[in-house]
């Protein structure tokens, strides 16, 4: 059994979920929050079967979809309190997968 924790832009989210739980799979979501940009974003749970694992990727890569977007970088990555040198290029939204084998799965 695979554990893939996924996350997406807040935008993307609700339809990754109602595409996953359409096809028959169980699923947690959680509000996030990124590190970098301070924005809310979406953490999704999925816990399936290994033959499963594929289809979860597919529809991830089905409804989330990267673009590039001009961004103030945050305080913490600019050189000297409050200055800000301009805009920066970041990849947002799409997604980020990560995939874990379960060693003990129980619903007590
Ligand atoms: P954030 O940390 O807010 O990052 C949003 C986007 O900003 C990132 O997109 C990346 O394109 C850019 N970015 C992040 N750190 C940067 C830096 N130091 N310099 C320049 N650009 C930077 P994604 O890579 O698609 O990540 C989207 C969200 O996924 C992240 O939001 C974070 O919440 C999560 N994430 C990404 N990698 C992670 C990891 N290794 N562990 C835990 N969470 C992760």
């Amino acid at each position: 059994m695979k554990l893939i924790t996924t996350i997406v832009s807040s935008s993307d989210a609700d339809n990754l979920v109602n595409t996953l739980i359409q096809n028959g799979y169980q699923v947690t979501k959680l509000g996030s929050t990124g590190g970098f940009l301070r924005r809310g974003n979406a953490t999704i749970l999925i816990g399936v079967e290994d033959e499963r694992l594929d289809g979860v990727l597919s529809a991830i890569r089905y409804t989330c979809h990267a673009r590039t977007e001009l961004v103030l970088p945050p305080p913490l990555l600019t050189p000297g309190a409050g200055y800000a040198p301009g805009p920066i290029e970041v990849r947002v939204g799409g997604a980020v997968i990560f995939v874990q084998e379960v060693e003990h799965f129980e619903r007590t």
